[in-house]
């Protein structure tokens, strides 16, 4: 069985990663999206939030599993008996990182490669912190995130004015 996992923040989760999730889920029996828990990016969403979301933004797709994990994601590939791990690349900012990471994840586990997906044309410019301030500020992000998402955030901004 092929399977791969796809970790991330997710936080929120926005079209350029779900077109990433559906064009790897295609590739392999099983994708599992993996969202972290301990995550030093002060997350404006729950882990159980995110997952949550994940969940119903990915309801249609029969062979995906949404999951959370704590610790290096190269252990939780193992852990979940996957060969690959998926990463998105979006531009050439992102690529340094992405290959570092890559290299030393193959270097702790040669049996696990690391699967990059190019953003598709219309999302490269999109990321979840740009999201994040573009509702801070009051704008529409309706076009950047599923809908699931937009009443998420709303609801949060909502009860942060309380
Ligand atoms: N188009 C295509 N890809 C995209 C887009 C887009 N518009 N937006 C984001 N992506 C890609 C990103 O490039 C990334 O590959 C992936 O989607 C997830 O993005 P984020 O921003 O939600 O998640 P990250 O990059 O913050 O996740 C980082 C991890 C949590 C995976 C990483 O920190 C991690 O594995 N941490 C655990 C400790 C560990 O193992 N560290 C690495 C040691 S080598």
């Amino acid at each position: 069985m092929k399977r791969a996992v796809y970790p991330g923040s997710f936080d929120p989760v926005t079209f350029g990663h779900l077109d990433v999730i559906k064009r790897s889920a295609t590739l392999v029996d099983e994708l599992i999206v993996a969202v972290l828990q301990n995550n030093k990016k002060n997350p404006l969403f729950s882990v159980e939030e995110r997952v949550n979301i994940l969940k119903k933004v990915t309801k249609d797709i029969s062979n995906i599993r949404v999951e959370s994990f704590d610790g290096l994601s190269i252990d939780f590939v193992k852990e979940c008996h996957a060969q690959f791990l998926v990463r998105g690349l979006r531009a050439i900012t992102d690529f340094e990182y992405e290959l570092q990471m890559a290299q030393t994840n193959r270097i702790m586990d040669p049996e696990i490669d690391t699967i990059f997906l190019t953003t598709s044309l219309e999302y490269a410019y999109l990321s979840s912190s740009t999201v994040k301030e573009v509702a801070l500020y009051g704008g529409d992000i309706s076009k950047f995130v599923p809908e699931e998402v937009v009443s998420e955030i709303k609801r949060k901004m909502a009860g942060s004015h309380r």
